[in-house]
């Protein structure tokens, strides 16, 4: 049981770094070009963090990298983007998700029914996280974040809704302060429950690992009610949830 904790410190400390970075930039709503710009700087800054993640948690070194570097010797800049798009390394997959008919509550403590909350005509973007993560779920959370401010505000609604998979510390309030620290709009819902009724969402979903240690970063995105649900198991960046959100909108 002790092994893992290693890589996750490793991890969590990069996180921490590259999140600083990030939540000032994706903090700020509005869209004048100095605010533009620090969140491209934040974005970069990410990206740059999920490289490193990339590699720690596939156990790959940077020698390969290096070795290719010297091979075509110049652009390293695009060269790197290129390895880190390879590396993101995002699944898709697409299937019924049956949602449970379980209460859960909202930052502000309302319950809310999980079916009525899903069941709507908007496109839904969905995960799980919960608050004290160190390691995959702020990376999660501040990509739902970038989401926000990429999407067209008017043009490109989108309900947003992260679970608690650790709903005895998650309390609406701790999810209340958790959405602010992501810049969480109101368009972006956080919901907690029972410890029952989050693991019957998790299962439903398939992405109960028994334990919230062993979490799995994954992203559900639905262009409306009756839809097949679209999977990206890994590091979707916040380009490839925008691009899968724009393709599934196109076809509904
Ligand atoms: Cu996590």
């Amino acid at each position: 049981m002790h092994t893992p904790h290693h890589s996750h410190s490793i991890s969590g400390f990069l996180l921490a770094a590259l999140l600083a970075g990030v939540t000032s930039g994706s903090a700020l709503a509005g869209g004048d070009e100095a605010k533009l710009r620090q969140h491209a700087l934040a974005s970069q800054t990410s990206w740059s963090g999920l490289m490193v993640l990339a590699a720690l948690f596939a156990g790959m070194s940077a020698t390969p990298a290096a070795a290719m570097d010297g091979m075509e010797g110049h652009d390293h800049h695009h060269h790197h983007a290129a390895m880190a798009a390879q590396k993101s390394d995002v699944a898709r997959s697409s299937a019924a998700y049956p949602v449970p008919d379980v209460k859960l509550k909202d930052a502000a403590g309302k319950e809310v029914s999980l079916r009525t909350a899903l069941d709507t005509d908007e496109p839904v973007m969905l995960n799980f996280v919960f608050t004290t993560c160190t390691t995959i779920c702020p990376v999660m959370s501040a990509t739902f974040s970038q989401v926000q401010s990429q999407l067209d505000p008017k043009r490109e609604r989108v309900k947003m809704v992260s679970i608690s998979i650790d709903p005895e510390h998650d309390t609406p309030a701790k999810l209340k302060e958790y959405a602010r620290k992501f810049g969480a709009g109101p368009q972006w819902q956080m919901l907690t429950g029972s410890v029952e009724n989050s693991i019957a969402v998790q299962r439903a979903f398939n992405t109960y690992r028994g334990d919230k240690m062993n979490h799995e970063p994954a992203t559900f995105l639905r262009a409306g009610k009756g839809k097949p649900w679209v999977r990206l198991d890994g590091f979707a960046s916040a380009g490839e949830l925008v691009k899968e959100y724009r393709q599934l909108m196109a076809a509904k």
